[in-house]
């Protein structure tokens, strides 16, 4: 196979880039726009594979294209090297995690460098280092002398095989992430971050995301999140003191309530249920233990509950309502109680029809619910539900809300889907939690100047077993003076879920050896937020969603000015093989080494960012790097050709053609890379290798105008294919490097008499098409766009929230 430049001779280029800073961000300019391009940090699992080459081809092409546009670019690299997998490894291979994690990180960093990334490698950061994670506990103390970070016993995720709990976010269709066991439930006491008290801001801040992030993750954390508008309607427990208090969505529904439900776990079962009725609902409690909250809230699963022989009055109607337990609803969501409405709510009709309870129609439906077995879920015309009867469902809302507050029997609220961040794990290696437990003085955190509370080395089991964490069993390490009063206390022995580690690691990268706290402010206020952040869309809730958290958190401490950590986000497509996912249980995971091995680094990261946009996944079956190779040998001819192309010929009408065409495909590249669609500005590459061969064959024109293509080609490749270019470049005896080429300008005179079609989106969607100069600029087209006929008609009076232009191809116009 073909390769364009032997390994030798880039690891030449390797290390003339590093000994010379070629990559390296100026932090001292002042002048420049600085940009912070990162792409989602890798887990030190082996070496890289095809998925981190297609993340961090984007990235890097990115960051290239941006410091040839003159931007102060900062591309940085680290590890997330806690977690599980290195400890497994560990254990399995009798080793220590660190040396696991360390050797792999070394690895993989080999295969950066062998990639051709330009990294700013002064950048470099390891989670695992205590260097980094004495701030994941300073973070800690700070958020738990704000009441974010707190303990509490609760019904957690367990996962048997790993065991340790799992985040809810972890929990994927009832089964651990990561080894898919099926997960149980177990009552432990555990370390919350309060992300709830931010489920608003959370929400509220999307508006700053959207067009710059991609809809479906905004909606993704959207639903997430889950804000629902309500009431809290309490039912008094007849013949006792007992409230109990239901969140439902659908006030306007209250005279149709027919019984009430309470989760099964819930204290409050227990103090109500009848003497005679407890032993029942104990055998429930255990027939439902191991179901999962998504199996639980499965619309298709037959309906279970028992009736605690008790009764609780409906504050408008005075009616008694039996109460039954039922696994349908969750503890964790509301208030862990519901009024079932069957006739509008479909779980409460099965209910009701499988209990024989009463369904009565209260808001007027287009069917019947009891004889179709439909409940009518909709909002319209309020019927048998006395004073409130002809109301519309939104009025009758707010008048039974108002009747409710005036009796003292329950409010409006908003409730959440969002639950707090569980983030104890009952592993070794993680973060410890910087908390002393004294016997007298309760929870104590470990003072700042103790910090790093450094795990300890190992030498003990990694796993006792038994549900008990690794760290329990380091003893001398455990028992520490209370920082208090001196007694005797033991460390907490639970680790950090290493989604803290990658919540805040983009803001340590600006200078990852700041010893004076997490992360050095004057800098982070230079680079970030981060203008590109490039990651899977399978990051879409978890990561982004914490790191948003934290940020947030970061801007009430008074750290940073900003709330909102990544301004642009691009989601990369999966590289997949023969239609299925690269694991390495099937056994199918291409490895990046071996692909450069036989195609050379160039063509992989062309074949990669060629195959489609980047959000679109790739199958590497069906693409063909031998036809990026194939590509690579025509340029490097062209460019040999051209280094030795005479012509005693002079600028020519002919010439003029031939620019034009220059110009032409440059600017179409360039409006390419601007709207990251690589593909697009390959395949431009491409014409003018191909126009660029035609000219060299005619030898019909000016040296200079050759040469002039010839470099814009060389320069332009070089975000896609670094080491070719570099080559080139030298080839065409320029001065090194072509990285410190400026980006080729098409010339708008030249392109001035060309017209483009520019096509006119309203919210992603095309609505007119309109003929614009080539060379027309941005506010001119944005004029064009909304003077639009098409555009006026589909706003219909709407005010304008964003337009985004692309000239001289795309408007995209969004009304509020
Ligand atoms: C009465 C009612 C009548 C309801 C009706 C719906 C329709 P969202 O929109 O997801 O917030 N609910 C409340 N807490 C629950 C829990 N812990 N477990 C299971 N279900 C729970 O859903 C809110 C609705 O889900 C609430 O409104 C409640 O049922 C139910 F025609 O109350 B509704
Ligand atoms: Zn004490």
């Amino acid at each position: 196979m073909e390769k364009h430049s032997t390994p030798a001779g880039r690891e030449r280029w390797v290390r003339a880039w590093a000994e010379d800073g070629v990559f390296e961000a100026d932090h001292q300019d002042t002048e420049r726009p600085r940009r912070m391009v990162v792409s989602m940090f890798p887990y030190p699992s082996g070496d890289l594979h095809m998925g981190h080459a297609e993340a961090y081809s984007i990235s890097d092409t990115v960051a290239r294209y941006r410091r040839m546009c003159g931007d102060n670019v900062l591309n940085p690299i680290g590890w997330d090297s806690f977690g599980l997998p290195a400890e497994n490894a560990a254990l399995k291979r009798n080793l220590d995690p660190r040396e696991w994690t360390y050797a792999n990180i070394d690895v993989q960093a080999e295969s950066f460098r062998d990639f051709g990334i330009s990294f700013d490698w002064r950048a470099r950061l390891h989670t695992s280092d205590p260097e980094y994670y004495r701030w994941n506990q300073w973070i800690f103390l700070r958020m738990f002398e704000r009441g974010l970070a707190y303990r509490k016993a609760a019904p957690v995720n367990w996962c048997s095989k790993d065991e340790t709990v799992l985040a809810n976010e972890q929990v994927i269709q009832g089964r651990c992430e990561r080894c898919g066991t099926v997960v149980e439930r177990r009552n432990l006491t555990q370390w919350f971050f309060r992300i709830t008290a931010y489920a608003q801001r959370l929400l509220d801040d999307m508006e700053q995301l959207s067009g710059s992030w991609p809809e479906q993750v905004l909606l993704m954390q959207r639903n997430w999140i889950g804000r629902s508008e309500g009431a809290y309607i309490d039912f008094s427990v007849n013949e006792s003191d007992e409230t109990i208090r239901v969140f439902s969505t659908r006030p306007d529904t209250l005279y149709g309530a027919s019984f009430i439900v309470i989760a099964s776990d819930s204290d409050l079962a227990d103090r109500i249920c009848q003497q005679d009725r407890k032993a029942e609902l104990d055998s429930y409690r255990e027939q439902i233990g191991s179901a999962t909250d998504i199996e639980r809230l499965a619309a298709d699963r037959p309906m279970t509950g028992v009736f605690i022989g008790r009764y609780a009055v409906n504050p408008l109607t005075g009616e008694s309502l039996p109460i039954y337990v039922s696994d349908y609803v969750l503890a964790e969501y509301g208030t862990g109680a519901i009024m079932a409405v069957p006739a509008h709510d479909q779980r409460d009709l099965r209910f009701a029809q499988e209990k024989h309870l009463p369904i009565r129609v209260v808001i007027d439906s287009p069917h019947d619910p009891e004889s179709t077995g439909t409940a009518y879920e909709g909002d319209g015309t309020v019927v048998n539900s006395g004073e409130f009867t002809d109301l519309p469902s939104d009025e009758a809302q707010s008048q039974i809300i108002a009747e409710l507050e005036r009796r003292g029997a329950g409010e409006g609220t908003v409730t959440y889907r969002l639950r707090d961040w569980l983030l104890s794990r009952q592993r070794y290696w993680g973060t410890p939690i910087p908390i002393i437990h004294c016997p007298s003085c309760g929870e104590v955190p470990v003072p700042d100047d103790d910090l790093p509370v450094e795990l300890p080395q190992s030498g003990y089991q990694l796993r006792p077993g038994g549900g008990k964490a690794p760290l329990e069993s380091a003893t001398e390490w455990v028992n520490v003076d209370c920082p208090r009063c001196g007694q005797a206390a033991k460390r907490d022995t639970d680790t950090m879920d290493t989604f803290v580690d990658s919540s805040w690691y983009p803001l340590r990268y600006v200078n990852p050896h700041y010893t004076d706290g997490p992360f050095d402010p004057a800098a982070v206020e230079k680079w970030l937020p981060v203008d590109i952040y490039v990651g899977g869309i399978e990051h879409a809730i978890l990561h982004l969603l914490y790191a948003r958290f934290f940020t947030k958190v970061f801007h009430d401490l008074g750290l940073v000015s900003f709330v909102e950590p990544f301004t642009s986000l691009i989601n990369q497509g999966q590289v997949i093989m023969n239609g299925k996912a690269m694991s390495k249980s099937l056994g199918n995971l291409v490895n990046l080494q071996e692909q450069i091995a036989a195609y050379g680094p160039d063509a992989v990261r062309i074949t990669m960012l060629f195959a489609g946009p980047p959000e679109d996944d790739i199958d590497w079956a069906d693409v063909s790097a031998s036809g990026s190779v194939k590509w690579l040998g025509r340029v490097q001819r062209v460019v040999a050709d051209a280094t030795a192309f005479s012509s005693s010929r002079h600028a020519a009408e002919e010439d003029t053609d031939l620019r034009r065409d220059i110009h032409r495909l440059i600017s179409e590249a360039t409006e390419a890379m601007e709207r990251y669609r690589f593909n697009v500005a390959i395949a431009r590459l491409m014409s003018l290798t191909s126009r660029l061969r035609k000219a060299l064959d005619s030898g019909a024109h000016a040296r200079e105008v050759v040469l002039e293509g010839t470099n814009a080609l060389v320069t332009m490749l070089s975000c896609f294919a670094p080491f070719a270019a570099a080559d080139a470049w030298d080839t065409l005896g320029n001065p090194p490097y072509v990285e410190h080429a400026p980006w080729p300008r098409a010339d708008d005179d030249l392109l001035a008499g060309e017209l483009v079609t520019a096509v006119i989106q309203v919210s992603g969607k095309v609505r007119d098409r309109i003929q614009v100069p080539a060379n027309i600029n941005e506010e001119e087209l944005r004029e064009r766009a909304l003077a639009s006929e098409r555009v006026i008609k589909a706003g219909q009076g709407a005010e304008i929230k964003k337009v985004i232009v692309r000239a001289p191809k795309l408007v995209n116009i969004v009304f509020s």
